[in-house]
């Protein structure tokens, strides 16, 4: 298992010296910010994240994301053009030495929470979904005020998708989505890159916008669209956890045996009675998550891919980005080396 860090570029609070005194850390999960979504990076901006990468004495073979554009979900014509250009930021990124490359294919909207700084009962706070705030957002009313979504979208331009979208059925989506991996896995496989598509999150539709990465039967008809092991998996237990149909561990395990995980996410959610979800510490007692049995699955299956541990809550007086602090992500890193340890020497 080869543990890895988000960390989101210069930007980010948290500096690259910090992640690496993280026992057993190993690489960093990162992505080119400076070009709008759809278009081929630079093989300036790639060397440069290398660069950094490496001065901290990490390793730079993981990226999250190559974000997919918008058209290629709806099924536009213009997809050909920026599917080019994803086979071309593959091909460069696999130049520079990455070997897994995390995407997801939601919507318009990527991850999305209720609230970003809930206050737990231990002080700290957390990102939470409450359903009954999720029912009564809509986006297209009133200000758009989701946390967490960094909106390149007018109110306006977010209407037109919406309408575009109408025509977009889960059927739809589906069909665009083999598309798409047809176009770009055998390229992925010609340049050695894994790729590995982050789950819906929440795994369930929302503002009425289509939603299939969800559980296990649409993982199977996912793997089945293109059946080679490099169109695979990033495993979140966090997001498939959240929708109380899914069996995480049972999941981890035959995924894993069957090698089609690149990537694992692993945090803990806590679920409650209504079907709403508080992010809670990775340590086990905290959600509902068994991270101990998600480690044994993996481990039965001697898997060698990537881990990180996902979302944090924020503790001790830090501020930062929500869910991408460095202490409790750290304290979630070493409670996963701690269970892996212990697994090898069982
Ligand atoms: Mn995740």
């Amino acid at each position: 298992m080869k543990f890895s860090f988000r960390w989101y570029g210069e930007e980010d609070p948290v500096k690259l010296q910090y992640i690496r005194q993280i026992p057993g850390m190993r690489s960093i999960v990162t992505a080119v910010y400076d070009v709008p979504v759809g278009e081929v990076w630079s093989t300036y901006s790639i060397t440069r994240l290398k660069e950094q990468v490496e001065q901290a004495g990490l390793i730079f073979d993981v990226i999250e994301s190559v974000p997919v554009h918008e058209d290629i979900k709806l099924g536009l014509p213009t997809r050909v053009k920026y599917i080019e250009n994803y086979k071309e930021n593959i091909r460069r990124l696999s130049k520079a030495g990455i070997k897994v490359i995390c995407y997801n294919f939601m919507p318009v909207f990527d991850w999305t929470r209720t609230q970003l700084d809930k206050v737990l009962a231990d002080g700290s706070t957390a990102l939470v979904c409450y359903k009954e705030q999720l029912e009564k957002m809509d986006p297209l009313r009133g200000e758009l005020s989701l946390p967490g979504w960094d909106s390149s979208y007018t109110k306006d331009t977010l209407a037109g998708i919406f309408e575009q979208y109408a025509m977009v059925d889960e059927e739809t989506l589906w069909s665009n989505l083999e598309y798409f991996l047809k176009e770009i896995i055998p390229v992925a496989e010609e340049y050695d890159v894994k790729m590995a598509i982050h789950p819906d999150d929440p795994p369930y539709p929302i503002f009425g916008l289509p939603r299939i990465i969800t559980d296990e039967k649409n993982i199977d008809r996912f793997l089945k669209l293109v059946d080679n092991q490099y169109n695979g998996l990033t495993f979140c237990t966090g997001s498939l956890g959240s929708g109380s149909f899914n069996d995480v561990v049972k999941m981890v395990d035959k995924y894993a045996s069957m090698g089609r995980i690149h990537f694992m996410h692993i945090r803990n959610v806590k679920l409650l009675a209504d079907g709403s979800f508080e992010e809670s510490a990775h340590y086990s007692p905290c959600g509902s998550m068994d991270i101990v049995e998600i480690m044994k699955a993996l481990y039965k299956n001697k898997y060698d891919g990537y881990v990180r541990p996902d979302h944090g809550r924020m503790i001790w007086g830090e501020t930062g980005r929500p869910g991408y602090g460095l202490y409790d992500r750290a304290l979630g890193a070493m409670y996963l080396t701690g269970i892996w340890e212990t697994l090898g020497k069982e």
